[in-house]
């Protein structure tokens, strides 16, 4: 049992005593695990295994990446929305996405990260973003699409991370799932729009369902058996589910979603099983996900040659921002504090 004064010391401390201090080395482990066990946060001052970082870095810069990139293909209807509140209402979703996006490099930062060498891994393929934005967006209703399946995943999957055990990318998460549950509503009611108006407008909505269904659930990761990191992500507390427990419990909540609003969802082996207590559904066709997780999906090329193209463009606003920043902290004295 580690005693109070080494559970302050290893809890504060960036790295693990001195090279070769191989008690200091155990005793800052075993105050990690203690920590994790009793369910407390890690917090960035903490020490923590190199392994335990790495892991939430890839996550959590693939998270952010995901948010970044997966404002491409909502935003590709903004200038087409068929009213001034729908393109409102668009145009903030998208907007928050930016800010996901923000709150989640930050807190990859907080491990020790730097910005421009995660932009720079996504921009040249060394870390992935959500397979889900490799799918075009190829009528309007897919913006309602992807709010009610891709918000509505997102969720699913993010609650949980609420209670993750590295503290700032827990506490993003909080306020995250807030704004995609917003999210996850404004795709219904667009959805349930067009499927009670004309019946043009439900065969598209209709449509939008079918093509978004299965790369849908392939968001939450290969199946359990071929999931490389959730058993020790479990073990830390930075997931909490499996990927197949979480898709099962996404495809209970959408059954019911889908019978309210008047479309059905695009498999015929979606039942439900009384004694499972979760409906049953067809074979996700993993042959697909790992096309589009190797570069081959539809959209992969464009979303990287528009992102590299928006972070060029970019380029004088960050420079200006760091120069105005800077003037401003030698104003106000803040660098010779
Ligand atoms: N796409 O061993 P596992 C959103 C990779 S945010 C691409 O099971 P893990 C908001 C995985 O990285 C959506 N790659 O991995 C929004 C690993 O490869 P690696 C993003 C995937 O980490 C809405 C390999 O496969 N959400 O939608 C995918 O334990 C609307 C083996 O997999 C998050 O990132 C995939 N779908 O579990 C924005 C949530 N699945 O890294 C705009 C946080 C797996 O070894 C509009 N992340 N891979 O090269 C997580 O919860 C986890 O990372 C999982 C994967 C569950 C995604």
């Amino acid at each position: 049992m580690a005693t109070a004064a080494a559970h302050q010391t290893a809890r504060t401390h960036g790295s693990a005593g001195q090279e070769g201090d191989i008690d200091a080395d155990d005793t800052y482990q075993r105050v990690f695990d203690a920590t994790v066990a009793a369910d407390e946060r890690i917090e960035p001052r903490d020490w923590m295994p190199d392994a335990y970082r790495a892991t939430l870095v890839r996550q959590i810069a693939q998270h952010a990446h995901s948010e970044i990139i997966g404002m491409q293909p909502e935003a590709n209807w903004i200038t087409r929305a068929p009213s001034l509140r729908r393109k409102a209402i668009l145009m903030a979703k998208v907007q928050d996405e930016a800010g996901h996006g923000l709150y989640l490099y930050s807190a990859a930062e907080t491990l020790g990260a730097s910005r421009e060498d995660l932009l720079d891994k996504l921009h040249t393929g060394r870390q992935k973003y959500s397979s889900i934005f490799n799918y075009p967006t190829l009528t309007w209703a897919d913006v309602g699409a992807i709010g009610w399946l891709v918000d509505g995943a997102a969720i699913t999957n993010q609650v949980p991370l609420c209670r993750c055990s590295y503290g700032p990318y827990a506490r993003a998460m909080v306020r995250v799932c807030k704004e995609e549950s917003f999210h996850q509503r404004q795709g219904y009611e667009l959805l349930l729009a067009l499927s009670r108006g004309t019946t043009e407008q439900h065969a598209m909505a209709q449509d939008a369902v079918d093509r978004w269904w299965w790369p849908s659930l392939m968001m939450f990761g290969p199946p359990d058996d071929e999931s490389a990191h959730s058993a020790q992500s479990m073990a830390w507390k930075i997931k909490r589910h499996s990927n197949d427990e979480l898709r099962r419990r996404f495809v209970d909540i959408c059954v019911p979603q889908a019978e309210s609003l008047g479309l059905t969802l695009p498999d015929p082996d979606l039942k439900w099983n009384e004694e499972r207590g979760h409906y049953d559904f067809g074979p996700i066709d993993w042959t697909e996900f790992k096309e589009v997780l190797k570069g081959n999906g539809p959209c992969n090329e464009q979303r990287i040659t528009q992102r590299k193209a928006a972070h060029d463009e970019g380029a004088w606003v960050r420079e200006s921002a760091a120069a105005y920043a800077a003037k401003h902290s030698t104003r106000t004295g803040v660098e010779q504090a």
